[in-house]
């Protein structure tokens, strides 16, 4: 089946008990047990819920993954993923990630003794000179966040495990979604989502997911996920799910309003720099137009003023909403220094306090290029 019919179906039979065509919100912390571990498939809910195992496969098959796990966030994701890792492993990531990702391993885990280093994926020397004796994960995000660089996944992928079959090629998907790129079946081992943006797609809740086809890393990773319990609850699983059936209408939308937003922005006379992988001055419009089925609802962009008129501009707006995250239905703007990247602050991934980042909404892609007019001429 196509990605569009998977994610309204995968993972979602009619409920045996009643035929209700919606996943049941399987609102029960345990499960009755006839004897002893004679059960229906389900003990304790922090261990399995039905909900959630319906969102678990549906991921899963909307990655080509032959395994998917669900998680209370983003974060809590990323964290089990890394869990995975001993004292002494290396992650060579990106230079660009989400500020938590960042936070994450420089606050958190470098004291336990793991070592990360960030390097330009998108230069695939870089990635050579890069890769270590001890180098376990790649981490890559694309694009990244804020910066938009879109990574060759198959390249950096074969390249990765040339050097080592060991090493673990992990691909934050959380900007392309697997309706715009499957990153496992361009060579990555894992794949790891914050639900919270475009699979939820409505900001109405917060979570994240893991997918891989890895059975011997997926009975780590599920070890993980009961021993320490990051799990979502069965609402905000249903609610991903319920958000996944639109999945590939929103992308579609996204994309073609956010092209036509860039354009208006590079045409812009106050604007002086846009980032967006579907304009062919991106450095990497070329990777991207072969690696993606569309650019992406996300767009990062400068003005002439600088910091100053950023600052000004992200107040003016009145559709774009001031907030953090992404990929929901309506369009929100934010400057990643002092909000969603405050963590890099000092670091190398440090972003400029002139960065502004959107997030291109579903709303008519006219009355959000009128909004961002009219912000940019109260400057
Ligand atoms: O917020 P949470 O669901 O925990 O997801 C974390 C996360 C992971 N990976 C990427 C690429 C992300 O962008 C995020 C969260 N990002 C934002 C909240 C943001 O505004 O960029």
């Amino acid at each position: 089946m196509h990605i569009e019919s998977l994610a309204i179906h995968a993972g979602q039979k009619p409920d045996p008990t009643t035929g209700a065509v919606m996943t049941p919100i399987y609102q029960t912390s345990t499960f009755v047990q006839a004897g002893v571990g004679e059960h229906q498939g389900y003990e304790y809910a922090r261990t399995g819920n039905p909900t959630r195992a319906a969102l678990e496969a549906c991921l899963a098959e909307l990655e080509g993954a032959a395994h998917g796990l669900a998680f209370a966030s983003g974060m809590a994701a990323i964290d089990t993923i890394l869990k995975l890792l001993d004292p002494g492993d290396h992650v060579l990531a990106s230079n660009d990630v989400y500020g938590g990702t960042f936070r994450l391993f420089d606050k958190q885990y470098r004291k336990y003794g793991l070592d990360f280093s960030y390097a330009e994926l998108t230069d695939l020397d870089a990635v050579r000179a890069g890769l270590r004796p001890n180098t376990r994960f790649v981490w890559i995000e694309t694009p990244t966040n804020p910066r938009l660089k879109v990574v060759d996944i198959a390249a950096v992928a074969e390249i990765a495990h040339t050097q080592n079959p060991e090493i673990r090629v992990v691909v934050d998907n959380t900007f392309a979604t697997p309706y715009l790129h499957q990153p496992l079946t361009l060579g990555a081992d894992v794949v790891v989502h914050s639900t919270t943006k475009y699979l939820g797609g409505h900001s109405d809740v917060v979570g994240g997911a893991i997918q891989t086809s890895d059975t011997a890393l997926f009975e780590k990773l599920k070890f993980l996920q009961n021993a320490a319990g990051a799990v979502p609850g069965p609402m905000d699983c249903f609610l991903v799910l319920r958000g996944l059936k639109t999945l590939a209408v929103r992308m579609d939308r996204h994309g073609e309003n956010a092209l036509a937003v860039a354009q208006f922005l590079a045409d812009h006379p106050g604007v002086a720099d846009v980032i967006y992988p579907g304009l062919d001055t991106h450095p990497q419009h070329a990777v991207a137009a072969r690696q993606m089925r569309n650019f992406g609802g996300m767009i990062s962009f400068t003005l002439k003023g600088g910091a100053e008129a950023a600052r000004k501009l992200v107040a003016a707006t009145r559709l774009f909403a001031l907030a953090e995250s992404l990929g929901g239905v309506e369009s929100l703007i934010e400057l990643p220094a002092g909000m969603t990247h405050g963590s890099t602050k000092g670091s190398p991934l440090e972003v400029g306090p002139e960065l502004i980042r959107i997030s291109v909404g579903l709303e008519h892609k006219q009355d959000l290029i009128e909004d961002l007019a009219q912000a940019l001429a109260s400057q």
